[in-house]
């Protein structure tokens, strides 16, 4: 199509225009927001109907100052470093910072919009035969942008009343060797490309949230979340682009030899909304993709420990026998989980009366040892008068509806399900007065909740979710708010935690399904994966992915869901989820039962020990979570977003970083001895456990990994808070006291940072926390109140001491070492290859006050 600029405006917070193509007109509007970054959206001047905004993803949006001028026929925009270079025919734009061409729009010239239009045809290539369904269905894909009328797939029609919608436009990354993002998928990280010589997949990455069965891996397919964001990077600099469209989306990826990459993305419907960040690196782009979308919930302590879950824990005995085995095998762990068969017949909020009695009693034996449990709600809503949520979502009328105004009607677990429409404000706050203690019989403040099957999943419906012709809140169409289902509900889920605990208790939901802005809601995790080794590789692409959509807290069921993993394979996955965000264990009703302890030894020696490292690490990795709260940035980095100029790590995603001090490599095969690592050359590094400096050859080293190793090390010039006593659950471990790893890179300096408070309310909000920097630097550690940090007074009882500090890569045995008040603290030493670990038992400190302590005596100092 072609587009020309009728006009422009420039006014502080808008630059606004028209457009024009084939006769339809259209106003445009640039808003250049705080943090270099730029919103841009299109508006027909005649509209038969609204286009959905995708407005539940907005936070904040906050305009920033810019000059303009006209040069060469082209509109220059100029913002901090960054500009907006607009062309008049072809209606095109490019954003360059620092003078470099960073993306484009319509450089291609794909830009396609289909107004709404009065009357639509059925074009003789949509109509759709038996047996051709899938065939047919990639060629109407592929023509996406054309006028098409009703639909049929697999025997079901989409009758399209308001006829064709669709949107499409090409995005250019130029000098970009690699794109990243648009989860959910199950493929690499760098993504593939889709088009051009050498393509690597033949359809483009779909994005429609889908209940997919035993999914493939290596494959663009639409999975259960979407988050139309995408990341380029090259050395030097980082763009990111954000579609906020929550209809079905499809993205091809070109990789020209110029080189660039070039995007073309198309949506069957929804708005062009369109978000360009200027970065120019990864974190600030993370920052203000969070900031705009909504920064990640600061989570509950609990939910960033061990959680076991199954399909299903059968009855109260079985679940208190399950805990019970946890104490008897010294294994900690926080939460257990009810799947969908506590229920009384699917019945969300319901328990079934014979086999879950004494839910109250039961969680509270849970919550006696510092435990808490989760249940699951769906949000298919059982057909049922005598079931009271049902029945009072029906009088409110609330449910999603047909064309015809009636409720829709479909199959889920339960049977015949209706489904609450969570677009609707009404339809949010039944859900969340749900969790009200008085609604949700059998429930206590330490019961949390599982947000499956939000796509949603419907088994009777197109690719079992829901026709995209029903209708929503103000007669708006299932197919343009798709995507954002899922997250509505997450929202609601997250509301009536808050309600129920009158805004005091932080909220802990799980949720499948996902789209832009779920990270604040909580968590996600990637599905019916399969307890295969190559899925348990896949979990790493897939997390960092998701993790650069904004979505930090996020894991992979442990052990796989599908099939049944021998005791290495799940060794080896407990090593690994350790050290991801959520760390979660779970199995399909099929599957044998494999808790810890039922391999036998060495194996429930071997799952211990992976348990009781991420318990270790949990200050660490608390803090990591306070980071992301703060800035986006994710607790789970690729190597390239810690190593930006080093090229090798660009398409990298066998192994990665879990905050910016540990560097994790899985064991991905059976029977693997040993596992080749990269330890890029920038930083130097010590094996996690040896404490031992490596000694790479050309960025590589080869690791042995008998059944107890996994390669962790942690990088040079980095602190690392950890708490080493073991309990059964993280609250018991709430007075321990603390362990500080000082990990020094070649100049003897070394810094880090803790973040404390109560891990659970929202004291933290009005200052109740510790946040500190450790410095190690001149003979000194030190630490300090970071500026945003509240002074000694914390009121709350988390300021406890510190019991042992340890500095790893020390040049010699230090002579002395002398705390602020001069007093001589005691300390040992111990030879590890060529350095020393010098360890500083009772430094007589605390966590959250500031101290110093001096180092003498050593030559290389
Ligand atoms: O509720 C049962 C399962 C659940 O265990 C799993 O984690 C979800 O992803 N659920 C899907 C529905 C059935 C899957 C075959």
């Amino acid at each position: 199509m072609d587009w020309t600029m009728k006009s422009i405006q420039y006014a502080p917070n808008a630059i606004t225009g028209q457009v024009d193509s084939l006769g339809d007109e259209f106003s445009f509007e640039f808003n250049i927001l705080a943090g270099n970054n730029v919103r841009f959206r299109l508006h027909e001047k005649t509209l038969l109907h609204p286009r959905y905004e995708a407005k539940f993803s907005i936070e904040t949006l906050e305009t920033a100052v810019y000059d303009h001028q006209k040069k060469d026929g082209l509109e220059i925009v100029t913002f901090g470093s960054s500009e907006l270079l607009i062309a008049y025919a072809p209606f095109s734009f490019e954003f360059k910072v620092n003078g470099k061409s960073q993306i484009a729009f319509n450089k291609n010239g794909y830009f396609y919009y289909e107004p709404y239009r009065a009357e639509s045809k059925i074009p003789e290539f949509a109509v759709v035969k038996e047996g051709e369904a899938d065939e047919k269905l990639n060629e109407i894909k592929t023509k996406i942008g054309k006028d098409l009328g009703s639909e049929s797939f697999g025997g079901k029609t989409d009758s399209k009343p308001r006829g064709a919608s669709s949107i499409g436009f090409d995005i250019t990354f130029p000098n970009s060797k690699h794109v990243f993002g648009i989860p959910e998928h199950a493929t690499s990280y760098s993504l593939k490309s889709t088009r051009g010589s050498g393509a690597e997949y033949t359809e483009p990455y779909r994005l429609y949230n889908l209940d997919v069965f035993e999914y493939e891996l290596d494959n663009p397919m639409a999975l259960y979340g979407a988050v139309p964001f995408m990341l380029s990077h090259k050395v030097g600099s980082s763009a990111g682009f954000l579609w906020l469209n929550s209809a079905e989306m499809w993205i091809d990826v070109e990789k020209s030899t110029d080189p660039s990459v070039k995007t073309h993305w198309m949506a069957e419907s929804g708005m062009v909304d369109l978000f360009f960040f200027l970065g120019p690196t990864q974190n600030g782009i993370f920052n203000s993709f969070t900031k705009i979308t909504g920064r990640p919930q600061l989570p509950q302590q609990f939910a960033t420990t061990y959680h076991q879950c199954r399909w299903n824990y059968n009855t109260e005995e079985d679940a208190l026998e399950v805990d019970s085995n946890f104490d008897l095998y010294d294994i900690p762990y926080d939460v257990l989980w009810l799947d969908i068969e506590h229920t009384d017949g699917k019945r969300y909020f319901t328990w079934d009366k014979v086999k879950f009695p004494h839910p109250k009693e039961m969680q509270n034996k849970l919550a006696n040892k510092g435990r808490k449990m989760i249940t699951i709600i769906d949000p298919h809503i059982k057909k049922d008068d005598n079931y009271h949520v049902s029945k009072k979502a029906k009088e409110l009328d609330i449910f999603v509806k047909n064309t015809d105004g009636s409720t829709f009607d479909g199959h889920c677990w339960p049977g015949d399900s209706n489904w609450i429409d969570y677009t609707n404000p009404k339809g949010r706050e039944y859900w969340a007065e749900q969790f009200l203690y008085k609604n949700y019989e059998g429930s206590t403040p330490s019961l949390y909740t599982w947000n499956d099957m939000n796509e949603p999943s419907v088994f009777t419906g197109p690719e079992v979710t829901m026709p995209k012709d029903l209708l929503h809140y103000e007669n708006v169409e299932h197919r343009d708010i798709h995507n954002t289902y899922g997250m509505l509900q997450h929202r609601s889920t997250f509301e009536g935690h808050l309600k129920r605990s009158d805004n005091k208790d932080r909220p802990f939901i799980l949720s499948r399904a996902f789209f832009v802005g779920t990270q604040r809601y909580g968590a996600i995790w990637t599905g019916d994966n399969t307890g295969e080794w190559e899925h348990l590789s896949m979990s790493i692409p897939m997390l960092l992915s998701v993790s650069i959509a904004g979505i930090t807290f996020c894991g992979a069921d442990v052990g796989g869901f599908f099939l049944n993993p021998d005791a290495e394979l799940l060794v080896r996955w407990y090593q690994l989820g350790a050290l991801q965000p959520f760390f979660r264990a779970h199995a399909h009703i099929d599957t044998k039962r494999r808790e810890p302890w039922l391999f036998g030894e060495p194996y429930t020696s071997l799952f211990r020990e992976a348990v009781i490292r991420r318990y270790k690490l949990l200050p660490y990795i608390y803090t990591l979570f306070s980071e992301a709260h703060l800035t986006g940035n994710p607790v789970m980095r690729s190597m390239m977003q810690e190593f930006p100029d080093n090229e090798l790590t660009f398409g990298m995603d066998d192994q990665y970083m879990f905050g910016q001090a540990l560097l994790v490599k899985p064991v991905s095969k059976a029977g693997q001895k040993s596992v080749e690592v990269f330890l890029p050359q920038e930083s130097i590094w010590y094996d996690y456990d040896t404490f031992e400096l490596a000694k790479p050859k050309a960025n590589l080293i080869e690791v042995e990994t008998p059944l107890d190793k996994i390669p962790v090390f942690m990088r040079g010039g980095c602190i690392i808070p950890r708490k080493d006593r073991q309990r059964r659950s993280s609250q018991l471990m709430k007075k321990d006291p603390y362990t500080i790893i000082v990990a020094l890179d070649s100049r003897l300096n070394a810094s880090g940072s803790i973040y404390v408070d109560d891990g659970s309310s929202f004291e933290y909000q009005s200052g109740d926390y510790i946040n500190s920097k450790f410095e190690f630097k001149d003979n000194t550690l030190s630490a300090k109140h970071l500026p945003l940090s509240t002074p000694m007074d914390v009121k709350g009882d988390f300021n406890v001491k510190i019991e042992r500090i340890v500095i790893v890569g020390y040049s010699n045995e230090p002579a002395a070492i002398k705390n602020s008040n001069g007093k001589d603290l005691f300390f040992g030493t111990k030879k590890v290859g060529d350095c020393f670990t010098v360890t500083i038992k009772n430094p007589e400190v605390l966590i959250g006050d500031e101290w110093s302590i001096k180092f003498k005596g050593n030559s290389k100092l």
